[in-house]
């Protein structure tokens, strides 16, 4: 009953002749209908150009970030209705590098993910403790901390507009990977406390990614525990063959 969806996250990668060239090889590898929901995140400047490119194909283009107000004096940001100006409707809020080196705090993640409701849009939002939490043991409650502080206020209503992806953040661009265990296990306390603090309906519904070195050949075996409804990859996405190897392994 829920989407399985692979989100390919390119980063701040590729100008604008590599993405057209990623986008020539990955339809050319997407031979046949994928069993799951497939997405693309470019940067800001090759939205558009993805978004024309992908026209016809299953293939969603999805934005990396967007700011919480409609518009107005905020330099160098982009607003919900700019990204659907150009067909783009699905934005990843909350990305651990946002956090990290962007200072983006849960309340205003808050802000974000009510904007993009507000838009109608679908969000992907991300969360996941640091190494120092799972060491100490804190990583259920930090992870607790950050879908309440920033989602728990929605309307049931708002929640077949959200998709969430599990990032621990010591798995992220480090070649080193959750086990399947434990990103099962994550996901399964995500999914509790969805049906505690929101309802059973959306917590059976929502699509839950795990997002963190998934390559070709780990993507399989996370992919098939219960709880994990896809992913979203980082670095094994700007490579066509290996991102449809991982759209392929369900
Ligand atoms: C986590 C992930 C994609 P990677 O950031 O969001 O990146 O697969 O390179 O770890």
């Amino acid at each position: 009953m829920r989407d399985n969806i692979v989100a390919g996250n390119w980063k701040m990668n590729n100008d604008l002749a590599q993405t057209e060239e990623l986008l020539t090889k990955l339809k050319l590898q997407m031979v046949k209908e994928p069993e799951a929901t497939v997405m693309v995140a470019p940067s800001f400047t090759n939205l558009y150009a993805t978004f024309q490119a992908l026209k016809g194909t299953p293939i969603t283009v999805a934005a990396q970030n967007m700011h919480e107000s409609e518009k107005g004096a905020y330099t160098g940001e982009v607003s919900a209705s700019m990204l659907k100006s150009i067909g783009v409707t699905t934005v990843i809020i909350g990305h651990s590098e946002r956090r990290a080196y962007f200072n983006e705090t849960n309340e205003i993640l808050a802000k974000k993910v009510q904007a993009a409701i507000d838009n109608e849009m679908t969000v992907i939002f991300c969360f996941g403790e640091e190494l120092e939490d799972r060491k100490s043991d804190k990583h259920f409650d930090l992870v607790e901390t950050q879908l309440k502080e920033s989602l728990f206020q929605l309307p049931q209503s708002a929640w077949k507009n959200i998709i969430l992806a599990y990032e621990p953040v010591w798995a992220i661009g480090t070649g080193e990977t959750a086990s399947p265990e434990q990103a099962q296990e994550m996901h399964k306390h995500v999914r509790d406390l969805l049906n505690k603090n929101v309802g059973k309906e959306v917590a059976e519904s929502t699509s839950i990614l795990y997002g963190g070195s998934v390559k070709p050949n780990n993507a399989k075996e996370i992919f098939a525990k219960e709880d994990v409804d896809g992913g979203l990859i980082g670095g094994a996405s700007l490579n066509a063959v290996d991102f449809v190897e991982i759209v392929n392994s369900f």
